[in-house]
């Protein structure tokens, strides 16, 4: 079951898509390293969550976003506490990722001390190297609908149960 009252954390996913290619990067260390993601990470307090998303993308792929769009809020939650999905986040905690897409930047993508930025074709996602949820949400992100989703992790970063709807806006 997912829990209700537990403390939120909010963070922030960017995806920029261009037609028919993602950009995505390897994380390099912390939380979910190893695998390949949009570029993100905390919003820091008083910062507006559009900001935080730019800020990152730039902080990360060394890139300006110049559009953005919320795509997905998505709330995971970790059951086990000490698994490996849960990266020390425990189970006391939510995670409400804020996903956004981008389709246009200023500079060139580079390398980070956290992430390697490289392209993906749009029908060759490395889903066997990501967060096993974006399996589930990414289809809709490609498709440029909105969703509002909740993940539970068990052990061994497994998907224990799962919603995930289409919105038509955000609250
Ligand atoms: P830092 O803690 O490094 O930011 N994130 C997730 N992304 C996906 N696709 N699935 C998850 O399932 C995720 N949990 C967190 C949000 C962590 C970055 O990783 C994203 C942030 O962009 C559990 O600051």
């Amino acid at each position: 079951m997912f829990a209700d009252n537990v403390r939120k954390k909010i963070l922030t996913l960017c995806i920029i898509h261009q037609s028919s290619r993602v950009l995505l990067g390897m994380k390099k260390q912390g939380f979910g390293a190893g695998r390949w993601n949009g570029f993100g990470g905390k919003v820091e307090l008083g910062e507006a969550i559009e900001d935080a998303a730019r800020r990152e993308v730039r902080e990360e792929a060394g890139v300006e976003v110049l559009d953005i769009e919320k795509a997905g809020i998505i709330e995971f939650e970790f059951s086990s506490g000490g698994g490996s999905a849960s990266g020390g986040h425990g189970n006391s905690e939510i995670l409400e990722v804020h996903i956004f897409r981008s389709g246009g930047f200023s500079g060139e993508p580079a390398e980070s001390d956290e992430m390697r930025p490289q392209w993906f074709a749009v029908d060759e996602i490395p889903f066997a190297s990501m967060w096993p949820d974006d399996t589930y949400w990414f289809p809709l992100f490609l498709k440029g609908k909105k969703f509002h989703g909740r993940f539970l992790f068990g052990d061994g970063d497994k998907v224990l149960e799962y919603s995930l709807s289409e919105v038509k806006q955000f609250a």
